[in-house]
């Protein structure tokens, strides 16, 4: 077997930047790739100095074994190493001349380093590393200190794409993350192409008339395949942009494999619940709507009653097409999910879906036998919310391990007042989410997950 990089030896000690030390790095050997077969994708060596050049940073470090073994695990370099195989993925199979682009779309030749004349280069540009577990610090101190993008308009062109998150061709959605020019910490952006409007008058004004632009893609007799550009105005996309990103929300949209949890409500208090109040999602944003700090011209309905009232606006996701209405209800007390939902909670319930059905009438005139009301168990955000979403539309999070309407939630407590604290209730979990480990650990997920079934 041979060695992975991340060797016992490695202790990420600092090195200081000076020009001395740069001559106390040692030249590279050809022989450490035999040894570190991984470092054939970024570490290059520099002909006649005690350097080396990391093809994922773009910058020269000094270089010793330990050197390279520290700098491979500072977050910077992997950040920068998944967005070099991004690029390489895309960009090297097309290109079989060993060249590729980069992202200023000039062509260089992959293993081309004659155009660094490390003799020339400053002490300062000469990168040296400090120990990994400075470098995690220092990174959560990036996005606890990083002012959001969202303080002053944004431009699509300062954001450096690093990871492609998630495809999703059916529903025509993207997830990228990246950087914004100025900022230190990920961010989240997520594109979505709109739902077609079926009144005639828009499908006339965006899409039937002498603005757009149709290109003959074949014919095939009566048949006519055509690529269509509407007009301007109808072109537009849906833009999620959410900054800074912590590493629960990459999570979130990252493509995972998921598995099937039954949670007894004694589950709920020993594993989940203490998993929820020590790492959250931040309800700031619940907070800033629920306080008019946030959205304020947004909302369509408000009962301030400190036990029985909620707010209504629509949902983040929600592109103001009639055909994919959703609308979220944020109840004003703080509850947590349907596990803590009692008989005391009925009027509330109640007064959620009669005052919501009225207010989804009069403002977008659906009545409720067109309306899914729903909600989410387990919730991305612990404090309590309805989702009303138009019937016809295929939203997402309404898969039967996620999505309890509401109308079943509250049968069920007028049947058994503390149903929700008696029921086991399942949902799905991600590989990569703490609880899957914690679910594992309590014997409710096998702890190997074997991908060939078993063969008489
Ligand atoms: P959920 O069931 O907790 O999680 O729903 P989900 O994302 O797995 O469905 C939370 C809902 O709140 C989602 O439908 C989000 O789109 C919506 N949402 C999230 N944020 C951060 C905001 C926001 O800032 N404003 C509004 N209006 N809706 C939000």
């Amino acid at each position: 077997m041979p060695k992975t990089s991340q060797s016992k030896k490695a202790k990420g000690k600092a090195v200081k930047s000076d020009l001395p030390k740069r001559s106390s790095g040692k030249k590279f050997q050809l022989q450490w790739y035999d040894e570190y077969p991984e470092w054939r994708n970024w570490v290059r060596p520099i002909k006649n100095d005690n350097l080396f050049y990391c093809r994922a940073c773009k910058k020269p470090f000094s270089c010793s074994k330990s050197n390279i073994e520290c700098h491979e695990k500072t977050k910077v370099h992997a950040k920068a190493f998944s967005l070099l195989k991004f690029d390489e993925a895309r960009i090297l199979s097309q290109t079989a001349s060993g060249k590729f682009l980069t992202r200023s779309g000039s062509t260089v030749e992959v293993e081309d380093y004659s155009v660094l004349n490390m003799a020339d280069r400053k002490p300062e540009e000469i990168v040296t590393e400090c120990s990994p577990e400075k470098k995690v610090k220092s990174e959560l101190e990036k996005c606890e200190n990083d002012v959001s993008v969202h303080k002053s308009a944004i431009s699509l062109s300062n954001f450096q794409m690093k990871r492609l998150l998630n495809v999703n061709s059916a529903r025509k959605q993207v997830f990228v993350e990246g950087n914004f020019a100025g900022h230190d910490s990920s961010a989240i952006v997520i594109l979505e192409k709109k739902s077609f409007p079926v009144e005639e008058i828009f499908l006339n004004r965006g899409f039937f008339n002498e603005g757009t632009i149709i290109r003959k893609n074949y014919r095939n007799g009566i048949y006519g395949n055509y690529e269509c550009f509407p007009t301007r105005e109808y072109n537009g996309i849906n833009a999620t942009v959410i900054h800074p990103a912590s590493q629960s929300h990459l999570d979130k949209y990252s493509v995972k494999e998921l598995h099937l949890v039954e949670e007894t409500y004694e589950t709920y208090k020993n594993i989940t619940l203490p998993h929820i109040e020590s790492q959250q999602f931040s309800l700031e944003w619940v907070d800033n709507i629920l306080a008019h700090r946030a959205e304020a011209d947004r909302i369509i309905y408000e009962d301030k009653n400190k036990e029985t009232g909620f707010l209504m606006l629509p949902d983040l996701k929600w592109d103001g097409n009639p055909e994919s209405l959703t609308v979220l209800a944020l109840a004003i007390k703080r509850i947590k999910s349907i596990r803590e939902l009692n008989a005391s909670h009925l009027p509330l319930l109640k007064n959620i879906q009669k005052a919501g059905i009225e207010t989804i009438l009069k403002k977008y005139n659906v009545p409720a036998s067109r309306l899914r009301i729903y909600l989410h168990y387990r919730p991305s955000y612990y404090h309590l919310h309805v989702h009303f979403t138009y019937l016809m539309f295929e939203s997402q999070g309404t898969f039967v391990e996620k999505a309890h309407l509401l109308s079943t939630v509250i049968q069920n407590i007028e049947l058994m007042p503390d149903y929700y604290q008696k029921a086991s209730l399942s949902f799905a979990v991600a590989e990569n989410d703490p609880l899957y480990k914690k679910y594992q650990e309590h014997g409710l997920l096998p702890s190997e997950t074997s991908s060939s079934a078993e063969t008489s």
